[in-house]
């Protein structure tokens, strides 16, 4: 590796998830998801708008995935959607299963990687009304899942990454209730999110075996940043780091729930202590082959005087201390632009975890974006990269071991509850037409992948 070069089969990639770019959602006898009665109720997503045709990738994935080869992107990260294998949940759908052979085969005919996510969040909604995440039977049917999709791609896909984000699939889910399916209790949350790592573990232990496979989860992390140096200060920071960050981590690492979490969150009621049984923990811990690293913005904490007044940020167990806003440069989205805390946070995991491989499995930023004489000039998204792909460096320089980089996300597409209102894409879509647009971003990351080096 010289100075600026990554390492010797470093994976660069783009990612996406089925609810956010497929569309197609009544194709192939497809079943509802939550997401789709979720959007469905006015007001729960912001512009109106659904996952109903998104970018229409189902119809569109073959030159999709052309521009993602194209651009010199070795690697595609996406999402199967439980829905189109499982209409009710449970049982096989030969033509959803048949969408991603489909896929597979053509990133295959053009060298690119799969990366295949189980699940991003677009639970069948059958299995919803049967009780959802908050019900421990909800982790053995993802199980059985997991298991239905390995033995029809296995032969092809050798990536495999359980659940990208369960804190967001739990706390937003089920906490907060600002995604799918939109219920508003900490406790449940809590559940929700046990039961979401018991799942990651039991597919890990059903898929574990067969030569050259790799396993792995996504987290997202968002380190924590006291506004101050003062006890309190770090109390803050101890505690939002705990519910956001370790909480998900720890389990996953062997080293069960934190203890401080568990006091944080012990008002929330039992429901949480009681979900876990013996030997759960066990199976959270299955070894996992990477970690996925998603990483967007740090959060600046700040404590309350009173220790006990709730918090600005709906988080179970975050008491006495509120996020501040984030200070500049920011994204469009309003995140916070802070490369350098890319850095600390994969020495961070790197140390926790023992030195497990590590992937950024999500980094990228939503700008308004402009399509001008057929080209989008978006400077601010290079610079993005840039800047955060030398944090990566600077990470694999201090002895990281990390193997790849994907950015978030090779198109614009439906970003949740803010709708089409934020574009991630390294490709423009005009959602009207579908047409695609290569961003100046998507060439300059491409030409990053093809030196396998930062720019001089
Ligand atoms: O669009 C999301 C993605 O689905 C999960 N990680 C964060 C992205 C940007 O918000």
């Amino acid at each position: 590796m010289t100075d600026l070069s990554f390492p010797p089969g470093f994976l660069w990639g783009a990612a996406t998830a089925s609810y956010q770019v497929e569309g197609g959602v009544a194709e192939g006898g497809r079943g509802p998801s939550i997401w789709d009665t979720f959007a469905a109720v006015p007001g729960k997503v912001l512009d109106g708008t659904s996952g109903e045709v998104a970018c229409d990738h189902y119809h569109r994935y073959a030159s999709d995935v052309g521009m993602l080869a194209d651009l010199g992107l070795g690697a595609y990260r996406f999402s199967v959607a439980w829905p189109r294998v499982m209409p009710d949940g449970r049982t096989t759908s030969a033509a959803g299963l048949g969408f991603y052979d489909r896929l597979v085969d053509e990133l295959l005919r053009r060298d690119v990687v799969p990366v295949l996510t189980l699940y991003h969040w677009d639970l069948p909604q059958a299995l919803e009304d049967a009780g959802g995440w908050p019900s421990r039977d909800t982790a053995f049917r993802f199980a059985e899942y997991a298991a239905v999709v390995h033995k029809a791609l296995g032969d092809r896909v050798n990536q495999w990454t359980t659940i990208n984000e369960p804190f967001c699939a739990a706390f937003l889910g089920y906490g907060s209730g600002v995604h799918a399916p939109g219920v508003q209790d900490h406790d449940t949350a809590l559940v929700a999110a046990h039961h979401l790592l018991l799942g990651h573990g039991l597919a890990v232990r059903a898929l574990a075996g067969q030569a050259g496979h790799e396993f792995s989860l996504a987290l997202n992390f968002a380190p924590a940043v006291p506004d101050g140096s003062s006890p309190a200060h770090l109390e803050a920071a101890r505690k939002f780091d705990g519910i956001h960050n370790r909480f998900f981590l720890d389990p996953v690492l062997g080293r069960g729930y934190p203890a401080d979490v568990l006091a944080d969150v012990s008002h929330h009621g039992g429901r949480f202590a009681a979900s876990v049984r013996d030997g759960d923990t066990d199976v959270i811990a299955a070894a996992i082959d990477w970690l996925g690293v998603n990483y967007y913005a740090p959060a600046r904490v700040t404590p309350l005087a009173d220790p006990l007044a709730r918090s600005n940020c709906p988080l179970p167990g975050l008491r006495g201390l509120d996020v501040l806003p984030a200070p500049g440069p920011l994204t469009a989205f309003g995140w916070e632009q802070a490369p350098a805390t890319l850095t600390s946070l994969l020495s961070w995991v790197s140390g926790r975890s023992g030195g497990l491989p590590l992937v950024v499995a999500e980094n990228g930023a939503s700008f308004v974006d402009e399509v001008t004489d057929g080209r989008v000039f978006d400077a601010a998204r290079v610079n993005y990269f840039l800047e955060h792909l030398r944090a990566v460096h600077d990470a694999i320089r201090a002895g990281v071991d990390v193997r790849g980089y994907f950015a978030w996300s090779l198109l614009d597409n439906f970003e949740w509850a803010m709708g089409y209102s934020q574009r991630f894409g390294l490709v423009h879509v005009d959602f009207e037409t579908q047409a695609r647009t290569v961003k100046e971003s998507g060439r300059f990351l491409g030409r990053v992948a093809k030196a396998n080096a930062l720019p001089d």
